[in-house]
């Protein structure tokens, strides 16, 4: 393996070498992954850099929004939008779309991103990033609209996260495999540390919000209780459980040795899909972890193949090893065959 490389010639023989990437793409990801490192050190000041605490303020879906997702949220568009590599931006911290300025040159991507993922966490110093996805604008008509982003996970070109955490690290697929690089402070770059992640098929962690138990769908609690049951119950071994209450960290521990991720359609609001959000949370770590030899679904489908109506669309998320994601679907699959 190249370890030890820069984030930047990773990118460069990614293009050059392998023709894997068109190098409006690789410009855009060194951006991106430059916004990342802005947003890093901001995180790390805390307290000494006036970014804690709330602003006073409530983001599209009814967020108090933290100091810091406004930063992050500004950041990755003053790094992004004047490079002539971008069409357009979305972020769960913006209602709409935010188009280039025509001041700017326009690109043919499009950026999504949750520029802070994990909110809770900022003002008692654990784990937090910043979730990202990348497609291409579709061709054949001037301007850009809602409806350019409409485009089902598959099609993204790239995607990944940066996780600020002890250390700072951020993960890349571009379709070939999941790359780590962790930020070397002293040299001011990112570093390649891991090349062809993978995620092994078979787990005994599972993550969930368990407070939330009361209110899940038959399925999700009768996987669940058989991990809870551990060696004496169905599954014959004992299972251990985690949550960070921040989808990065917890995407990162299954990348880094597995496990399985759950945050379930569940009945405290019926009306809604799920918590997290299909365009900027869940396709992104989805294809991430597909690359990595892991499987995402929301219960019943492929997460990637779901065709999205809107920009903050939510979605119930099952992810990780492979085995365990399967055996949650097929609990479900199971469930709607017996109810019809
Ligand atoms: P925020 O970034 O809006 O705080 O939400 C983070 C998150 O969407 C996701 O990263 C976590 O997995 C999840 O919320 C935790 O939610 P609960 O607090 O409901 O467990």
């Amino acid at each position: 393996m190249k370890k030890n490389i820069s984030l930047t010639r990773y990118l460069v023989e990614q293009q050059r070498v392998d023709g894997l990437i068109p190098g409006q793409l690789r410009l855009l990801l060194e951006v991106v992954a430059r916004a990342c490192k802005r947003i890093s050190f901001a995180v790390n000041k805390g307290e000494l850099g006036d970014v804690m605490g709330t602003a006073g303020s409530e983001n599209v879906q009814g967020e108090v929004q933290k100091k810091l997702d406004i930063i992050a949220n500004e950041t990755l568009i003053e790094a992004n939008e004047w490079g002539g590599h971008l069409a357009a931006m979305a972020s769960e911290e913006m209602e709409g779309i935010y188009v280039v300025p025509n001041r700017y040159p326009q690109g043919e991507y499009l950026l999504m991103f949750d520029p802070l993922d994990g909110s809770s966490n900022i003002d008692i110093n654990m784990s937090i990033g910043t979730i990202f996805s990348v497609l291409k604008k579709p061709e054949g008509h001037p301007g850009v609209h809602d409806s350019d982003f409409m485009q089902p996970g598959t099609q993204q070109v790239a995607a990944g996260y940066c996780i600020y955490g002890p250390q700072t690290t951020l993960v890349l697929t571009v379709g070939d495999g999941v790359s780590m690089f962790t930020l070397d402070r002293e040299q001011g770059s990112f570093v390649l540390i891991e090349e062809n992640v993978k995620i092994p098929e078979d787990t005994k962690e599972f993550a969930i919000n368990m407070s939330n138990m009361r209110h899940w769908d038959a399925p999700v609690k009768r996987y669940v209780d058989e991990c809870l049951a551990g060696a004496d119950g169905p599954r014959g071994k004992n299972f251990n459980m985690r949550w960070v209450a921040a989808m990065v960290a917890d995407v990162h521990r299954i990348l880094c040795r597995g496990g399985i991720f759950m945050y379930p359609w569940d009945k405290r609001e019926p009306q809604k899909a799920g918590k997290l959000r299909l365009m900027y949370e869940a396709n992104p770590m989805s294809w991430l972890v597909e690359q990595a030899g892991g499987m995402a679904t929301n219960g019943r489908q492929r997460i990637l193949d779901i065709q999205p109506t809107q920009l903050h669309e939510r979605v119930s998320v099952v992810l990780g090893s492979k085995n365990e994601v399967e055996r949650v679907t097929s609990y479900h699959l199971e469930a709607d065959e017996k109810a019809l």
